[in-house]
């Protein structure tokens, strides 16, 4: 047979097509072990299949349904696989499973999973993340980085493919209120730099800020019927700097940041005592009509509100209704720390009173310990920071606790006494000491069934900028995300510390300024 220039091209393309059939068919998934794979917090079940899921700039992302909250955290997970295939590929919504690709769904049908629980499963076609709700879809996804190498958060190139280790992850959190608090009051921060803090938070699948917006030194949120609170009040902070405010836009775009991350944002307005910003903004709310110097030190409980006049509950009520505006989640914290220049009974009346205030604008009231005296409401919440006699007085009454103890969470707690940030009235913190420990047997009476959750607080008297606040919370932040997330049985320091030295090199690429705790192995290797 006479091969004509037509039918010899044929037989070379016929040829081409089957080679290049064959050799992408053939490509063999690259072995992987996700039981390797270094979480934190760590999940509740990881079951390895042995092989692997490679990312490719073909990789498609696709969301059962149309729930924008889930076609969100699909755009999410395209944007932070971006390094991985290339220009954050388009979202596309599916019925059903796709043949291959990353599939969204909120079809697990797994009550155990709760709100925030997922399922994920990787095989060499499909990579399938299922949960009952949006926001554990988005817990999920912060797994999913956890799988790929630590590249991926700086955008740096890969010279081997990205792979993403085949097998089950099954995951869901102990505690349903895992958060941090920011204090924003003794140094103010920017709006930038409370998003950066959101994201770190949303990558250890924290899904609480609590924002401690007054104190003593300023008051940082507008309220717009009191003006002069952020006006004279805003105008310094601890050290005699120029202090700072959130307009109320600016709040709520820190409330939708936060909210776009499943993170709830819970306001504090400190009351009655640690209020001299506001006692200084307005002489009437001074007992003896004389408004309070400004202060710039670092001592406390000296200042009250006049818990005997009437225009304290109408400045309160005025100011927790605008703030009850702002913000979805169920909490308004009212403070009520430290009040020492307050009498008990004036302060018993004091939040008592206040706990009305915040009911009747729809929001659910938090308080430091001390406000165990009070006639709590079944709903009310306690924040246990030192005292545990009012720890177990506010369980006692049917409270729940939110266990912030002092001697284990306090980030502005230094190190050790080298530390050149911090304090340590209440202990030296090391990176061990902060993961030693189980919130629900440290305090005798205090078991959990009480316990809503596990939160962290970063007093700033002796922190000024962003790096300040990363030496301080990393790396202890991930170990108290993992206490409040992954199950008590299993968690030991000794495992923990390796995988928390391997996990340096995704803080590195992260950029996270963390201390090198020298008790942790950090493994130079990985500098
Ligand atoms: N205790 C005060 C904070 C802060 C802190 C610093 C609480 C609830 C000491 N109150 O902790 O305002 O000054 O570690």
């Amino acid at each position: 047979m006479k091969l004509t220039n037509t039918s010899l091209a044929a037989v070379f393309f016929l040829a081409a097509l089957s080679f290049a059939h064959f050799s992408c068919t053939s490509k063999q998934p690259i072995p992987a072990d996700l039981s390797k794979v270094n979480f934190i917090p760590k999940p509740v079940s990881v079951t390895a299949t042995g092989s692997s899921f490679e990312l490719t700039a073909q990789t498609g992302i696709y969301v059962q349904g149309e729930t924008e909250e889930v076609k969100k955290v699909g755009q999410y997970l395209a944007e932070k696989l971006k390094p991985a295939i290339g220009a954050a590929p388009e979202v596309k919504t599916a019925a059903e499973a796709p043949k291959s690709g990353i599939y969204l769904t909120l079809a697990a049908n797994d009550p155990e999973l709760g709100d925030e629980g997922y399922n994920l499963t990787v095989t060499e076609d499909l990579v399938t993340l299922a949960a009952n709700q949006p926001a554990g879809l988005f817990r999920g996804v912060q797994t999913i980085r956890q799988m790929l190498p630590a590249e991926l958060e700086s955008g740096e190139k890969l010279d081997s493919a990205w792979i993403l280790a085949s097998g089950t992850i099954r995951d869901f959190p102990s505690y349903g209120f895992r958060g941090s608090m920011l204090d924003v009051s003794r140094h103010f921060f920017s709006v930038e730099d409370v998003k950066r803090y959101i994201d770190l938070l949303a990558s250890y699948k924290l899904n609480v800020l609590h924002l401690h917006l007054s104190d003593d030194q300023g008051w940082r949120i507008e309220i717009k019927s009191w003006p002069e609170l952020t006006k004279i009040g805003g105008s310094t902070e601890v050290g005699g700097g120029e202090g700072g405010f959130y307009t109320q836009e600016q709040y709520a775009d820190i409330v939708k940041y936060a909210q776009d991350r499943f993170i709830t944002i819970i306001p504090e307005i400190d009351m009655p005592g640690h209020t001299n910003a506001a006692l200084a903004s307005y002489a009437e709310l001074n007992c003896d009509g004389k408004a309070r110097e400004l202060y710039t030190g670092t001592e406390v409980g000296f200042s009250t509100l006049c818990t005997d006049k009437e225009i304290t509950y109408k400045f309160i009520d005025d100011v927790v209704k605008e703030l009850a505006a702002l913000t979805p989640g169920p909490y308004i914290h009212v403070g009520g720390d430290e009040s020492h220049a307050t009498k008990k009974d004036d302060y018993i009346f004091f939040i008592n009173k206040v706990q009305d205030i915040v009911r009747s604008h729809g929001k659910t009231m938090l308080g430091w310990d001390e406000t165990a005296q009070a006639n709590l409401d079944a709903n009310s919440v306690v924040q246990l920071w030192a005292s545990p006699d009012f720890a177990r007085m506010a369980v006692s009454k049917g409270a729940k606790i939110v266990m912030s103890p002092a001697t284990k969470v306090y980030l502005d707690m230094q190190y050790d006494s080298t530390t050149r940030l911090g304090l340590h009235w209440a202990a030296y913190i090391e990176v061990d000491s902060g993961y030693i420990w189980d919130p629900a047997t440290l305090i005798p009476g205090i078991s959990k069934e009480n316990i809503l959750g596990i939160e962290a607080p970063l007093w700033s008297e002796t922190i000024t900028n962003m790096d300040d606040i990363e030496y301080m919370v990393f790396p202890r932040l991930p170990g108290i995300a993992e206490i409040a997330w992954s199950p008590k049985d299993g968690r030991n320091w000794e495992e923990y510390k390796v995988r928390l030295g391997k996990h340096g090199q995704r803080m590195d690429k992260m950029e996270i300024g963390y201390y090198r705790s020298p008790l942790v192995p950090w493994g130079e290797e990985l500098r």
